[in-house]
């Protein structure tokens, strides 16, 4: 059968182009996508580079389909949508919203899926993409919209509504959510999902769920669906009226701090950010998401803030009378549960793409780009009439509050006396080891605070953790989405071995297309993190380590397990070297970046760290009632720790 159905009644008189084109619609899906581009500071790239898919039976004859021509058989005109194979539908959408970051979100990958746990299991995936905020194009596939068969396989039956489906699960976790029960829906929904990928302001999980009886029904698509399109991503400026607000609170500091949230590495304005505070002389902190935005090495950056930020940071905010959030969402991590700021009469200017973000604590909103509103904040201050500095005892302070924490963190790096490495101490060695623009991925365990607290990051690129939703699971596949991101770049995921139990499976897939990351997985026989928790909160480590039942306990406290790691890792195909020393640890690392593929290092680490030290408080609440010890004496411990807890009003 043709493609073109001929002329449209409306087409200009004389012309013989047809200016219509049949398609199924998982075919108009993919030649649309691939048409999608974006532009920021007069740069031009596509916005769905790839699309990531698991094939069933919702979707193996339609947007399968779809892809298989245009891999082999692609229309004129139509550009290229290369199309990767992965394990688990959640790890796929992991390694997009890794790309996508490490595009500073102006690149993105599509993921389709199956019906039934096939979509589902992207659920997961695109939570942690609307909290971060990260562009994802997620597209599930749905029960039969015409209903001849139902139940297919895999359908949820609700008896009071017949268009409820599983996929209703992608409605609180996605920025936008449609389901095209008609062919000709697409175009409305397709538009509107392309405009939210890339609105900074409301980017995430973008949901377009494809029954998969219309994944494969034909349509007559006016062909200028599928012209080139360029969205432009926006630096929206900060409204003047509300500079001057921002201004005002500025110039009355005496004991500011600015902030900086994964806004101003998104927004890419290091370069704006150091200008400000060279400018001002306000010293920035970071936030798990924010780190590196501005240079370690910059004498005005004072380091991670919060629940594991430094001691210096968590100082200046305590004392802080002033707290200039940049593109931050201040989590619970940052403002250390709403106990980090302790000036009575702190008060907050923030700066962020979205009012949302930007009304948090009371604040004075500046609801613009980071990097826009940056400059206009520097170009204010700097005038000669309103000048303004932080006073120069407020940043000797600041200095020395840094000097005094990198002489009580310096034992972190030390050789511990232990018998296997404390993590710390191969944090350290790999800070060292690693490129300004290599990037070093995670996401959940202890290694997120310890990372917080003490990498040096000197550029925005180089630091990715994934904190908002802290998934165990992420950094594996991330480094896969990372790398096809920064080809140039060395990509390390640092992954714990609890972490790596929940989804080794990528491994396969990046031995398929041979990218070349660096994998490094922490054995300690259980959480460090979780078991710390426990121990400080009363549940005696409870569950937290990996151990054989116990006949005589009936607890999970007998030997350790016999799984071997590393021979489960080259199981998969790649090299795999194992070590228990930090120097070993160094060797392995410059052997493993010498290699031109894939290959990871299993480090045996101490569960029980040393972790760095620390100011920082998080709330987690403790049993009020117990007959256990450690839980009462928790218990009181938690209601002193909870007492600086206050709103911002
Ligand atoms: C998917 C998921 N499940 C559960 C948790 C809660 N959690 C946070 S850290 C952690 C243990 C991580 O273990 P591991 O990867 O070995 O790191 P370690 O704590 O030993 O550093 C758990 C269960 C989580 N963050 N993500
Ligand atoms: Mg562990």
């Amino acid at each position: 059968m043709s493609e073109h159905s001929g002329s449209a009644s409306g087409a200009p008189a004389g012309a013989s182009a047809p200016s219509t084109i049949r398609l199924t619609v998982g075919q108009a899906l993919v030649r649309f996508l691939a048409a999608q581009y974006t532009e920021r500071d007069g740069e031009r790239q596509r916005l769905i580079a790839g699309t990531f898919g698991i094939f069933g039976h919702g979707n193996v004859a339609g947007v399968g389909q779809a892809l298989l021509q245009n891999a082999v058989d692609p229309a004129e005109g139509e550009a290229e949508m290369p199309y990767y194979q992965a394990r688990n539908e959640q790890n796929m959408v992991h390694a997009a919203v890794a790309y996508a970051r490490t595009k500073n979100r102006l690149q993105t990958l599509a993921c389709t899926a199956s019906i039934g746990p096939g979509s589902t299991n992207m659920v997961t995936g695109a939570a942690l993409a609307t909290i971060d905020r990260i562009p994802v194009l997620i597209l599930p596939s749905d029960v039969f919209a015409g209903r001849a068969v139902d139940p297919v396989l895999q359908q949820l039956e609700d008896e009071r509504a017949m268009d409820v489906t599983v996929n209703d699960a992608f409605r609180p976790v996605s920025r936008f959510f449609d389901r095209i029960w008609r062919p000709e829906q697409l175009i409305p929904s397709a538009l509107a999902a392309m405009r939210v990928l890339t609105d900074p302001a409301e980017t995430g999980a973008v949901t377009l769920a494809l029954p998969q009886d219309v994944q494969a029904e034909a349509h007559d698509w006016p062909l200028e669906f599928f012209r080139e399109r360029t969205w432009h991503v926006g630096r929206p400026v900060p409204e003047p009226a509300a500079l001057d607000r921002a201004l005002e609170v500025i110039r009355s500091a005496r004991r500011p701090l600015v902030v900086a949230g994964g806004g101003a590495v998104y927004s890419e304005a290091s370069a704006a950010l150091t200008a400000f505070a060279d400018a001002t002389g306000i010293p920035v902190a970071d936030t798990q998401a924010g780190k590196g935005a501005i240079s370690a090495d910059h004498p005005a950056s004072v380091g991670g803030v919060g629940a594991t930020g430094n001691d210096a940071a968590n100082t200046l905010a305590a004392e802080a009378d002033v707290v200039i959030g940049v593109g931050t969402r201040y989590t619970d991590f940052t403002t250390a549960s709403h106990t980090a700021f302790r000036d009575p009469d702190v008060r907050f200017v923030n700066l962020n793409v979205k009012a949302f973000d930007a009304a948090k604590h009371s604040a004075e909103m500046l609801v613009a780009d980071a990097r826009t509103g940056l400059e206009a904040l520097t170009a204010a201050l700097a005038e000669d009439t309103g000048a303004y500095r932080a006073p120069q005892e407020h940043q000797d302070r600041a200095r020395e509050l840094v000097a005094a924490w990198e002489e009580r963190s310096a034992p972190c790096f030390a050789q511990h006396d232990q018998e296997l490495p404390a993590q710390t101490e191969i944090f350290g060695a790999l800070n060292e080891l690693m490129g300004e623009d290599d990037i070093v991925i995670n996401a959940a365990g202890s290694m997120p605070g310890d990372l917080q607290a003490l990498w040096r990051a000197r550029t925005p690129l180089q630091y990715h953790l994934e904190y908002g939703y802290s998934c165990m699971g992420y950094e594996l596949p991330a480094s896969l989405g990372a790398k096809m991101a920064a080809p140039d770049s060395e990509v390390v995921a640092i992954i714990g071995d609890g972490t790596f139990q929940m989804a080794p499976q990528e491994i396969a897939t990046i031995v398929a297309e041979d990218v070349k990351v660096i994998l490094v997985i922490l054995q300690n026989h259980g959480w460090s993190s979780i078991g710390a928790l426990s121990e400080s909160h009363g549940s005696q480590r409870f569950g937290t380590k990996y151990r054989m039942r116990n006949e005589k306990t009936g607890l999970l406290d007998g030997g350790k397990l016999p799984m071997d790691i590393a021979a489960n890792i080259r199981s998969y195909g790649i090299e795999v070297q194992e070590v228990s020393s930090t120097d070993d640890f160094r060797s392995a690392y410059r052997r493993a970046e010498d290699s031109e593929h894939a290959t990871a290092i299993v480090v045996n680490t101490d569960l029980y760290g040393p972790n760095p030290p620390g100011i920082g408080w998080w709330d987690v609440p403790v049993s009020q009632v117990s007959r256990l010890a450690s839980t009462q004496e928790a218990s009181a411990r938690y209601e002193e720790e909870k007492a600086p807890q206050r709103h911002y009003l």
